[in-house]
Order: structure tokens, then C-alpha cells, then sequence
């Protein structure tokens, strides 16, 4: 599976991924998902929403054990971050189905769509559509750099962009969803284990910062009659470090877009996309009301105008206490003393942290030695990646099976 996936959307400069939602390296993916789902004799399903289902057994019966994650990718991503939880969720049933496993509940496969959300800026698209925590009219106004809207991409692509909206019948067949992840830091590494149980996703979001002065010659205009936007940026970006050192927090401007983006010009725009994260909402509100104000005084002492919106965000989850600790004991169950399953926090978003507000959700995290994620250099053993197969394995048998 990871040799036919290998060479899908890769950069040959970076060796790093570049899959957004509804384009040709997306398709490809798509294509792959529908023929591993095909050649294992599932019952292959998109939904409204774009997201791919592989179904053994019958979905009617209700209280399905889903399994699976996302094969998009941010840009330049490594090649774990998604695609480890769809592959793994295959390999898991050729492992049950090696076992001679009786199913007792339908079981289903599922690749989320858009999940980065790199191309349209909201992460996740595919789970808060269906989750109802995104509105069609909402997703009809997202738009990509080109300027191309969601619904023309995904016309393009051949989806049906009038179709897309809450799921709550196809939510409603699911008793519990558990994704596989790489593990996005070190604390697996640092406590020597190599599979984690989820037990919570901080609190996230995405904001926008447009910050407005005055397009000038760069060799002409005097400094002092400068009214120059990058200026309040490059200050902003280190009121979001210190910010969010003070709080214990993350915060983060990775993208930036300028205009008119000239060497000798000085900018008329500066657009800057902050990502920041912490333990607790309130703690997040003080770090982004803290880089805001920041940005705001000074931008008035330097005439430039801001105007910040926030794009997306995600309030914390904690997973469900009875479906994370059922996981913890069928792990815990006939192995060797030794090995621990410990249970970690995480500041990465997830479509099980999405669909969490609607069914029960949990997560298994696999080793990454170097914690390094959203780069080509993301990484995890494939001793590691197969102990990840075996504990989806053994909790799908333990969730479904008899
Ligand atoms: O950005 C995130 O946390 C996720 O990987 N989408
Ligand atoms: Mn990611
Ligand atoms: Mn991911």
C-alpha cells in the first residue's frame, strides 16, 4: 500500500506531499482508497460530503465500528499524517480476517476529505460538514489562493457541490469511530512506548490578519512617510511568541501573503494567518486577545490599518472516557507486563475530535522519534507502524468481533 501511495502528489524538490482536497494528487488518492476497498470485496460508498467509506457488513444494522483518517495533506507534509490511519485501518482487517475474526457489528473504513484544509483554509471540511458543524452556504464562500470557490473545485473534480450538508442518519449508524494517528511530538519516544491512547485535543483556530498601509517606492520614499504594513506584521509575529511563551501556549504565523509583492515596493497588504493553540479556551482567548491588541497599537502608532477574523476553531476535546478506557483494557489484555499503553494530550486537530460532539470517538497514536510533523521529515518505524496495526487490529476485534 505505501509503495502505490509513495509517489502521489510527492515534490520532487522537498520529497514532501502535496494533496489538497479536490485536485488531481487528491483524485489519485481517491482512486487508490476505492480499489483497496474493491480488491478486499468492501462496499465502497462516497458520501455527500466527499468522504470515502469501505463497508464490511451491512450499514443498516447499525452501531458500526468505524476506523480510518485523511489522505490529504498540508504542503509539503510527510507522508504519516493521514495516510498512516487509512493504511493501518486496511491492514488491520487483513489481519482480522487472517485471524478468522467473527464479526458481530458492521465495520467501516472511511477516508475523510479535506481534512488539512491547506488548499481552503478550514480543516476538517469533510467531518463538520457532516457533523452539521459547517454549513453548505458556509463551505459554497470558502475560496483557495486562485480564487476558485469550494463548490467550482469540487465541480471540477466531479463531485456535486449542491449535495454536500449534515450526515446526522449516516452519524446515527455509528457506535464508535477510532483513528490511528503518527503521533504529532516526543512523548512516546520520551517514555519509550511505542502505541498512545488519546485523551484530549486543546482547544484550536485559525485567524486573519489584513493589515493595510500604503503602497511606495522603495527607494524613494523617506522612512518617516512610510506607512509600512510589514512593519506591523514583523512586530505582531513577535507579540505571538511572546504571547504565547506567557501563557504556555502555541502560536504560529506560517502563511503570509503580500501585495503588490515587490522587491522594490513597499507592501500595500500584509496577510498573515495566525494558527494558535492551548490546554484550556481561556487560556487561548488571553494569547490571541493578547497578540491582537499588540498588533492594534502598533498599527495606530504607524497608520496602518487591521482587520482580524477569525477563520476556524475547534473547542477542546475530550475523548470518551468509556470507549478510550474499553480500548486501554483490550490493549492492556494477554501482553506482556511490560508494555504500556499510556494516554496523551495533543495540540493536532482531527476528524475524530470533530466528530466527538456527535459519536464516540477515540484515538491511537503511533511513535514519531523526532515528534517532527507537517514536513517531509515526519517519520515513524515500521516496527512501529506495525505494532500500530496490531493494537487497531486487536481493538476493532475487541469493539466488533465475538
Ligand atoms: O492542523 C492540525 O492540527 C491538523 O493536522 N489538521
Ligand atoms: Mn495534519
Ligand atoms: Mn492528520
Amino acid at each position: 500500500m505505501w509503495q502505490d501511495l509513495k509517489p502521489i502528489g510527492r515534490n520532487p524538490e522537498s520529497g514532501g506531499y502535496r494533496r489538497y482536497a479536490w485536485t488531481g494528487a487528491d483524485a489519485e488518492c481517491r482512486a487508490w482508497f476505492e480499489a483497496q476497498a474493491r480488491s478486499r470485496g468492501l462496499t465502497y460508498e462516497l458520501d455527500r460530503n466527499g468522504n470515502q467509506w469501505a463497508w464490511l457488513g451491512d450499514p443498516a444494522q447499525g452501531n458500526a465500528v468505524v476506523t480510518g483518517s485523511h489522505l490529504d495533506s498540508v504542503p509539503d507534509g510527510g507522508p504519516f499524517d493521514g495516510p498512516l490511519g487509512v493504511v493501518s485501518a486496511f491492514a488491520a482487517l487483513d489481519e482480522l480476517r487472517r485471524r478468522g475474526a467473527e464479526f458481530t457489528r458492521p465495520l467501516a473504513i472511511v477516508n475523510f476529505g479535506d481534512e488539512e484544509g491547506a488548499r481552503f483554509g478550514l480543516a476538517c471540511v469533510g467531518s463538520r460538514l457532516t457533523a452539521g458543524q459547517l454549513t453548505p452556504e458556509q463551505a459554497h464562500r470558502l475560496r483557495d489562493a486562485d480564487g476558485i470557490t469550494l463548490p467550482q473545485a469540487m465541480e471540477r473534480a466531479g463531485h456535486d457541490p449542491e449535495a454536500i450538508g449534515p450526515d446526522p442518519d449516516r452519524l446515527a449508524r455509528i457506535g464508535a469511530f477510532v483513528e490511528l494517528h503518527v503521533e504529532q511530538g516526543r512523548a512516546l519516544d520520551l517514555s519509550g512506548d511505542r502505541i498512545g491512547i488519546a485523551s484530549a485535543i486543546w482547544p484550536h483556530g485559525r485567524w486573519r490578519f489584513d493589515f493595510r498601509g500604503e503602497a511606495n517606492h522603495a527607494g524613494t520614499t523617506r522612512l518617516v512617510d512610510r506607512r509600512d504594513p510589514m512593519l506591523s506584521y514583523a512586530e505582531t509575529v513577535l507579540a505571538a511568541r511572546r504571547e504565547a511563551e506567557l501563557a504556555g501556549a502555541v502560536a504560529t504565523f506560517g502563511k503570509i501573503s503580500v501585495e503588490p509583492n515587490g522587491v522594490n515596493a513597499i507592501p500595500s497588504l500584509v496577510r498573515g494567518w495566525l494558527d494558535s493553540r492551548a490546554a484550556d479556551q481561556a487560556t487561548l482567548d488571553t494569547v490571541v486577545e493578547g497578540i491582537e491588541k499588540a498588533a492594534r497599537e502598533y498599527g495606530d502608532r504607524h497608520g496602518i490599518e487591521l482587520d482580524v477574523v477569525r477563520e476556524s476553531f475547534t473547542p477542546v476535546v475530550e475523548f470518551e472516557h468509556a470507549l478510550r478506557d474499553e480500548m486501554a483494557r483490550i490493549l492492556g489484555e494477554g501482553r506482556d507486563t511490560d508494555i504500556r499503553v499510556p494516554v496523551l494530550g495533543t495540540g493536532a486537530g482531527h476528524d475524530a475530535g470533530i466528530l466527538s460532539g456527535s459519536i464516540p470517538t477515540a484515538m491511537l497514536f503511533v511513535r514519531n522519534p523526532t515528534g517532527v510533523s507537517h514536513s517531509p521529515a515526519e517519520y515513524a518505524s515500521e516496527d512501529d507502524c506495525l505494532a500500530g496495526v496490531t493494537a487497531l487490529a486487536d481493538v476493532l476485534e475487541g469493539l466488533a468481533c465475538k
